[in-house]
């Protein structure tokens, strides 16, 4: 088992291993990383019920900003790979969460979304996202994909699209290293809110959460490989946990 981990990058979808490269390299450029300990036993998973087999590998960081920087690559059998990112903030920061999901299929990627999504009251980025986020242009894609209904957490500057080609392939990573850029940067020039406005963010990291849960896509890869109570320990404590506070 001592190599499955660095084998598991191999065998995923080039666009995967190189956003999953660009996403460490732009942490590590303007953050200090410290590692994140993981529930025990689901830094690395295998899984297999009446399904297909399902591998995991999960890598975690810190900061002085963000309690969670969660980056996982899965494979669910031969032909789907799935890479899944999310930064959690620490809540007395007025920072929105990061998302991204890749989904490639035998087919070629069917889905690949990223967002700075607002967690505070008005569910509205702030001025300083939204000047920097406008100033990327809109993005030229051919194929949007509609959100589904839990997907009201996300905001205007979503972007949900089934890449056409390799070109588009690498307008999305670039895309996602532009939006992670300008949410390191606004992170690391930002300052702590009071105890009282902390609970703002709180609420809106719940919310964030429980939508994402919802999510009966993701549910039921988890769910066929590992089983009911699995997925959903998983789903609560490894991709959407809550804060302590
Ligand atoms: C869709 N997510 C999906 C799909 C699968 C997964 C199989 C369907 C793909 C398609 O419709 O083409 C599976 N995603 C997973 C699994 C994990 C995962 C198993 O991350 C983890 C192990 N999902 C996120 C995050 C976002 C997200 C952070 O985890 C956004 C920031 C979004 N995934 C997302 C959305 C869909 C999706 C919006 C489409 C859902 C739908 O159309 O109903």
């Amino acid at each position: 088992m001592v190599n499955s981990s660095s084998d598991l990058k191999h065998t995923l979808h080039p666009l995967i291993n190189q956003l999953a490269d660009t996403i460490v390299q732009t942490w590590d450029n303007h953050l200090s990383l410290s590692p994140y300990q993981l529930p025990e036993g689901l830094g690395y998973v295998e899984g297999k019920l009446e399904g297909e087999r399902l591998t995991i590998k999960n890598s975690c960081y810190k900061t002085l900003q963000f309690r969670k920087m969660h980056l996982e690559l899965a494979k669910v059998g031969k032909n789907l790979d799935i890479l899944h990112c999310v930064m959690f903030p620490k809540t007395h920061y007025p920072l929105p969460m990061f998302g991204c999901d890749i989904v490639a299929g035998k087919a070629g990627i069917s889905a690949a979304i990223v967002d700075l999504s607002p967690t505070n009251e008005d569910k509205i980025l702030s001025e300083n996202y939204q000047q920097l986020l406008s100033s990327l242009g809109e993005p030229a894609f051919r194929e949007n994909r509609d959100l589904p209904g839990w997907g009201d957490i996300f905001s205007p500057y979503c972007l949900f699209i089934r890449p056409a080609d390799k070109e588009e392939e690498i307008l999305f990573l670039n895309r996602v290293k532009d939006f992670l850029t300008i949410h390191c940067q606004i992170a690391v020039e930002s300052h702590p809110v009071s105890e009282i406005e902390k609970l703002v963010y709180f609420e809106g990291q719940k919310n964030y959460c429980l939508q994402q849960q919802q999510n009966d896509k993701t549910r039921r890869v988890l769910e066929k490989a590992f089983g009911v109570e699995w997925a959903e320990n998983y789903l609560h404590s490894v991709l959407f946990d809550l804060p302590v506070i």
